[in-house]
């Protein structure tokens, strides 16, 4: 029985904050700060604003500097007014609101759970550029899966540098699951041999953290498509017509703004990624590219029959190993919008 990890929460359907349970809360208030910059710059549109066409501007602005960049800005703004019409809205506190449904309706693509069980072990393959948090974020997920009850085989594909070994050692340690790595070799090699171990030894999930990398470095990318393509040769279950790996993470930095979309685009196309997490949201990030994203997404799914917008698994809060949570599009929404 495939069981979704971990179920979505169902989105409250008036525009009222969130009643999450404490933990849940906590974290809530984590995002919320790191996102601050965003909310208290949207909030202060609403500060004694009439409702114009300068109010509708300087929304366009915030947004902007959100990092949503212009198609989502616009798209969003144009929605609100719809909103705004429809409802009659007349106070700015009602405006505010209507922002977070029309934000949180861009994001909602983007919410989507992880799904494991369906094949065994379920091959999840992590890339990104240096320092996203790929390796953290693998920690993290380890967590989240144990917590589940699934079995991880984590495989250190980053094989570029021992240290890089030795991160994910520590977050396997922590985690106390097993791990496959081997100095110096051949980063194929290793995940080729993980998803057979991870096959021998019944394992729910193998996770494969590879190298970081820019998208410029072609033959970076081309390594990047050869462990992928080993890891399909790998896969007993190949012959059922799904191959390894089942799932293609990018993991990106929420403070880089609209790179961050060039990013999602350029390793889709060398990947055909199938899920994002996006990390780093307790700091200085924006947030608003999550906006530039789904857009993208839905644009994609329109444009190319057959492909649905790449989902946010997860987002990511903090450096420690309970500091990821699933991706709900009103949440985040609400702290956008502050
Ligand atoms: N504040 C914060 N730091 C993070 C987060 N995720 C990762 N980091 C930090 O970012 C740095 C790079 O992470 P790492 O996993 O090594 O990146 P990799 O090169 O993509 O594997 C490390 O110092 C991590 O502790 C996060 O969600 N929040
Ligand atoms: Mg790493």
């Amino acid at each position: 029985m495939p069981t979704d990890v971990p179920a979505p929460r169902q989105s409250p359907p008036a525009p009222a904050e969130p009643t999450a349970e404490p933990s849940r809360q906590g974290w809530l208030n984590r995002l919320r700060t790191g996102l601050k910059k965003t909310g208290s710059g949207i909030q202060a549109v609403f500060v004694n604003a009439q409702i114009d066409d300068e109010l509708y501007e300087q929304l366009e602005e915030a947004l902007l500097m959100a990092d949503t960049g212009i198609p989502a800005a616009e798209h969003i703004l144009q929605d609100l007014k719809d909103r705004v019409w429809r409802h009659s809205a007349t106070t700015p506190q009602a405006v505010r609101n209507l922002l977070v449904d029309a934000v949180a309706e861009v994001l909602k693509p983007l919410e989507k759970p992880l799904e494991i069980g369906r094949h065994t072990p379920t091959v999840i393959m992590v890339a990104g550029v240096n320092g996203a948090g790929k390796t953290t974020s693998i920690g993290k997920l380890t967590k989240h899966l144990a917590n589940e009850g699934c079995t991880v085989l984590l495989a250190a594909a980053d094989t570029f540098r021992a240290a890089a070994r030795e991160q994910l050692a520590i977050w396997a340690d922590r985690n106390l699951v097993e791990i496959v790595s081997q100095a110096g070799g051949d980063p194929s090699a290793v995940a080729f041999d993980a998803v057979n171990a991870g096959k021998a030894r019944g394992k729910d999930v193998v996770l494969v953290d590879t190298a970081g990398r820019l998208p410029t470095q072609l033959h970076l990318m081309d390594e990047l498509k050869k462990i992928k393509r080993v890891i399909g040769k790998a896969d007993t279950e190949a012959g059922s017509g799904v191959a390894a790996p089942h799932e293609v993470l990018l993991v990106i930095d929420g403070n880089t703004g609209q790179n961050a979309l060039a990013q999602v685009k350029a390793f889709d196309d060398a990947l055909g990624l199938t899920g994002l997490v996006v990390t780093k949201l307790d700091g200085t990030a924006k947030g608003g590219v999550l906006c530039a994203i789904a857009r993208w997404g839905e644009e994609r799914a329109r444009t190319k029959p057959g492909t649905a917008p790449v989902p946010v698994y997860f987002i990511g809060v903090g450096e420690k190993l309970e500091d990821l949570e699933t991706f709900d599009a009103r949440e985040f929404a609400q702290a956008l919008v502050g």
